[in-house]
This record gives C-alpha cells, sequence and structure tokens, in this order.
C-alpha cells in the first residue's frame, strides 16, 4: 500500500478518499442488487487501487424503470428548454470546479500523464457541456403551409426527445466520451442509462455526484459500472430503452446494431478506424515529423482518430524515416504523474494486443526503426514503436492497434495514394500535411473519411461533428449534428377555415 501511495500523486490520493463506489440510479448512490464489486486498477503498476459496485441485468432493469418513470412523469423533459440549459451550464462550472481532482482520478484510472487531463480531457468535458446548455433553448422546429384538395392547413413540426437513452462508453476518454453522450441526449431533454468502461469507471461516478449538485432531477440520468457482456447487453436488450449510443470497437458495434435491430430503435456507432495521414513532398520534414508523432502517439496511441497509416511521399521518405525514429525515441514513457509524454496503456489486454501486433508486423516484413517491446517490467506501458517499410497488405497497415505504434509507408503519386489511403473498411477520420492548395483540396474531397485534418490533427471542437464513413460508424457525435440523433420530429398539421389566409 505504501508503494501505492507513493506512486500516485498527493492529490489522485486525496481525491480516491472522496470517490463515490456505488452504482448512481435514481439520483442515488446504491450498491448493486447482486452485492458484487470489482477492481479498478491502476495500470502503472497493475496493482488494485479501489472497488466499484458492479452492475448486472437486474441493476440495469431498475436503472431504466427509473429513467422511464423520469422521462414519462418527471421534470427534466418538460421543464423548458432554458431552465434545462441553466442546469447545464451550472455543470460546465462544476465540472471546472472540480477539474484539479476530476483530471488526477482520470489519470490515475486511465494512465494518462495528467497534465493531458488537466490540459485536454476535463475542460474539453466542461466546454462540451456548455456547448449543448447553449442548444436546449434552440430546438425549434419549422411551419409549413400547406393547402391541397382536402382544404387549407398549417403544419409545424416538434422537435421532441426520443425518451430513454442506453449509452455505452470506453476507457480512452473517460470523462469526455461520456460528456460526447450525456450532453447532446440532456439538451435535447432524454433520460439517460450510461455504462462507462469497467476499466474506468471512477470519473464517471465524480459526474454523477455533480448532477446532483447541478440539480439535475433524480432518474434523469443513471450510471451503471460493470462488464459489457452483462450490464452492457442488459441495456441493449431492455424494452425500456429508445435509443442506443456506444462508443468502441467495430466487433462489439455489430452486436450493438443486432440488439437495436430487434426491438426497431435507432442506433448511433462510433468505432474504430485506420486513419490515413498523408505528407505531401514539399514540406517542412521537421514539422512534418513533430505533427504526424502527435496524431499517432497522442494518447499513448489510444484514440479511434489515430493518424495510424502515416504515409510519405518518396521524395522525403529517406529523411523523414529516420528523423520519426528519432522523435519516438526521445518520447518521454513513465509514471503519469511526473512529467512525461506517455503513461501506460489501459490495461493488460491492450498490452498483449499491442505487443502482438509489434510481433506479426516484424514477421511480415515491416523495417522496426525503435522501439518493439514492454517499457519496463510493473504495469502497462509500451515503447514508442516506429516501423518504416509498411505496406498496405500486412497486419498492422489494415487493422487497429491502438498503441503506441507508427506504421510508415512510402507513396509516389496523388491517385495512388488516395487510392491507397482509402483501401481500408475504416473511414474515421484523415490527414493532409502540405503546401500545395490543390493537392490539399483533391485530396480532402476524395478520402473517405468524417473528419480530414490538414496541417494540423486532433483538434476536436465541441460545435463540429466528429463520426465515421464505412464500418468506422453510423452517425455523429458532437456539434448539432449530435442532436438530431437524440430528437425525434413530430408534425402537427391543424385545419384553417376555408376562408382563412
Ligand atoms: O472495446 P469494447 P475494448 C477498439 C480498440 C481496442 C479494441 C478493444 O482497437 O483495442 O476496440 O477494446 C462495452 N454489449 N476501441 O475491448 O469491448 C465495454 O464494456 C454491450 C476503439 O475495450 O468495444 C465498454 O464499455 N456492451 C474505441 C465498451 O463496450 C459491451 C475505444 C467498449 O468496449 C459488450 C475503445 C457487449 N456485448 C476500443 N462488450 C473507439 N472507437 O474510440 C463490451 N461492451
Amino acid at each position: 500500500l505504501t508503494s501505492f501511495w507513493r506512486a500516485i500523486s498527493t492529490q489522485a490520493a486525496e481525491a480516491l478518499k472522496t470517490q463515490p463506489s456505488q452504482l448512481f440510479i435514481d439520483g442515488k448512490f446504491v450498491d448493486a442488487a447482486s452485492g458484487k464489486k470489482f477492481d479498478v486498477l491502476d495500470p502503472t503498476t497493475g496493482e488494485a487501487v479501489f472497488q466499484v459496485a458492479e452492475a448486472d441485468a437486474a441493476d440495469v432493469d431498475k436503472a431504466v424503470k427509473a429513467a422511464r418513470r423520469a422521462f414519462d412523469q418527471g421534470e427534466w423533459p418538460r421543464m423548458s428548454g432554458k431552465q434545462r440549459g441553466k442546469i447545464l451550464y451550472r455543470l460546465a462550472e462544476l465540472i471546472e470546479q472540480h477539474a484539479e481532482e476530476l483530471a488526477h482520478i482520470e489519470s490515475l484510472d486511465n494512465g494518462k500523464p495528467v497534465v493531458m487531463s488537466k490540459i485536454a480531457d476535463i475542460p474539453l468535458s466542461a466546454d462540451h457541456f456548455r456547448y449543448f446548455a447553449g442548444w436546449a433553448d434552440k430546438l425549434t422546429g419549422k411551419t409549413i403551409p400547406c393547402d391541397n384538395v382536402f382544404g387549407k392547413f398549417f403544419a409545424y413540426t416538434l422537435h421532441e426527445p426520443l425518451g430513454v437513452v442506453g449509452q455505452i462508453i470506453p476507457w480512452n476518454f473517460p470523462l469526455l466520451m461520456l460528456a460526447w453522450k450525456v450532453a447532446p441526449a440532456l439538451a435535447a431533454g432524454n433520460c439517460v442509462v450510461l455504462k462507462p468502461a469497467e476499466q474506468t469507471p471512477l470519473n464517471a461516478l465524480r459526474f454523477a455526484q455533480l448532477c446532483n449538485e447541478a440539480g439535475i432531477p433524480p432518474g434523469t440520468i443513471n450510471i451503471l459500472p460493470g462488464f459489457g457482456p452483462t450490464a452492457g447487453g442488459a441495456i441493449c436488450d431492455h424494452p425500456g430503452v429508445d435509443k442506443l449510443a456506444f462508443t468502441g470497437s467495430t466487433e462489439i458495434g455489430k452486436l450493438i446494431m443486432a440488439a437495436g435491430a430487434k426491438r426497431v430503435v435507432p442506433v448511433t456507432l462510433e468505432l474504430g478506424g485506420k486513419s490515413p495521414l498523408i505528407v505531401d513532398k514539399n514540406v517542412d520534414v521537421d514539422k512534418a515529423v513533430e505533427d504526424t508523432h502527435f496524431a499517432l502517439f497522442f494518447n499513448h496511441g489510444q484514440c479511434c482518430a489515430a493518424g495510424s497509416r502515416t504515409f510519405v511521399h518518396a521524395d522525403i521518405y529517406d529523411e523523414f524515416v529516420e528523423k520519426a525514429a528519432k522523435r519516438a525515441a526521445k518520447r518521454k514513457v513513465g509514471d503519469p504523474f511526473s512529467d512525461v509524454e506517455q503513461g501506460p496503456q489501459v490495461d493488460e489486454d491492450q498490452l498483449k494486443k499491442i505487443l502482438g501486433y509489434i510481433d506479426v508486423a516484424q514477421r511480415e516484413g515491416a523495417r522496426l526503426l525503435t522501439g518493439g517491446k514492454q517499457h519496463g517490467s510493473k504495469g502497462y506501458f509500451v515503447e514508442p514503436t516506429v516501423f518504416a517499410d509498411v505496406t498496405d497488405e500486412m497486419t498492422i497497415a489494415q487493422e487497429e492497434i491502438f498503441g503506441p505504434v507508427q506504421s510508415i509507408l512510402k507513396y509516389h503519386t496523388t491517385e495512388e495514394v488516395i487510392e491507397r489511403a482509402n483501401a481500408n473498411c475504416y473511414g474515421l477520420a484523415s490527414g493532409i500535411i502540405s503546401n500545395d492548395i490543390n493537392f490539399i483540396n483533391t485530396v480532402s474531397r476524395s478520402l473517405k473519411a468524417g473528419t480530414v485534418w490538414v496541417n494540423c490533427y486532433n483538434v476536436y471542437e465541441s460545435a463540429v461533428p466528429f463520426g465515421g464513413y464505412k464500418m468506422s460508424g453510423i452517425g455523429r457525435d458532437k456539434g448539432a449534428y449530435a442532436l438530431e440523433h437524440y430528437t425525434q420530429t413530430k408534425a402537427v398539421y391543424q385545419a384553417l377555415e376555408p376562408n382563412q389566409p
């Protein structure tokens, strides 16, 4: 225990003392019906640092019933948009007021450097609630004049909430993924049952506390830590759930969609990616190396949008490859509560998966330039790894590694790189580094991806939609586009007297 308290920051240790550990149902923290709990591991050491209640079908049933009551009889969907907005603004402020402890808990739970939690995860989450708070009183419909053989009518549309929304999220940005899902759902007047990832349940429970403090009525939001097939499966199959929203692997996304199809409920999915990042020939190589490094290694490569296929023009390829390897070798890896760029991967499964891909890449003939092994022997650290001479058919060019492994591919012509970049089942994100406006315009319009970053990468603004083409998903998170998935349109016809204008 002593080593554990030393390993994490004083603030994280302090924050853990007030950490809720129970399920959040109907505005209260309660034990699981089964009484079961599960361990929360610190990825830096692999040791258990906390326990939370483990939800299963009985708890999901209780939570969905609470959310149903809140939706069918409660105030949240009935209060004015203005009032809902006020409460969501308050929630955004509370996240900011508690930013310090939320950041430390995020890094303890996930392993990301605390500096990243502080500058990215927590402020972006607050910003997301603030952005959607602003939408709550702007969900207006249209008026549509009608005049047909049966008479004169006046029609208008109402954008109504869907009801009880089941949301299942991953572990790579625990609070931010929650914000992406919960903020538009609540702004539109829905009630929510959310399952955080089993690896990272802590901040979702702290968020539940803040919801009570902000004045969100009981039952409007319910948070159920638990495992995928049990708690997650029960959310998907519950007849009281009107919509499913999921971020995670494509494999599980297919199951969620099948579950939605059985009950004809809408499903939005944000799934895996294998995003191409194309480096043109006439660029500042040093800057391109830094940008592509950030595109892949940010959050230890655990980003669905990671620039995981770095296509580099043949003219600059050799220089680029050498510099990219040097940059990765310099990357500071270690305790997320110290001054590092990279902490541990989230869990042992991810560690093994990544090391497995590194092994396959070497056997398939990719050239290992740096890294390639577990970093240290404790926790789930992976050395920043760079492969050159990667070809399209190699496994690491096809499948999502979700780790700090950069794959560099050589290309010669614009037509060729567009075709190769699109030759993948995923279509989540992409990037272009170039000084040539014609190249940028041609490539950005040709890439089959939901996002194109030009001379930048990993930019996430609450107002800008995010989501996938092809097997990277269905629908969009963020921005006004997200609200379309949390509202349904009602058309109301009203008869007019024949002589009314
Ligand atoms: O994902 P899962 P995992 C990718 C990434 C990663 C791989 C596996 O390549 O290496 O997926 O990660 C819940 N019914 N992404 O295993 O299983 C689960 O409890 C209902 C990309 O963590 O998809 C968790 O809450 N729910 C991704 C969530 O699904 C189920 C982020 C995600 O877990 C379920 C994460 C079931 N049967 C991983 N099984 C991205 N798009 O950002 C699991 N879950």
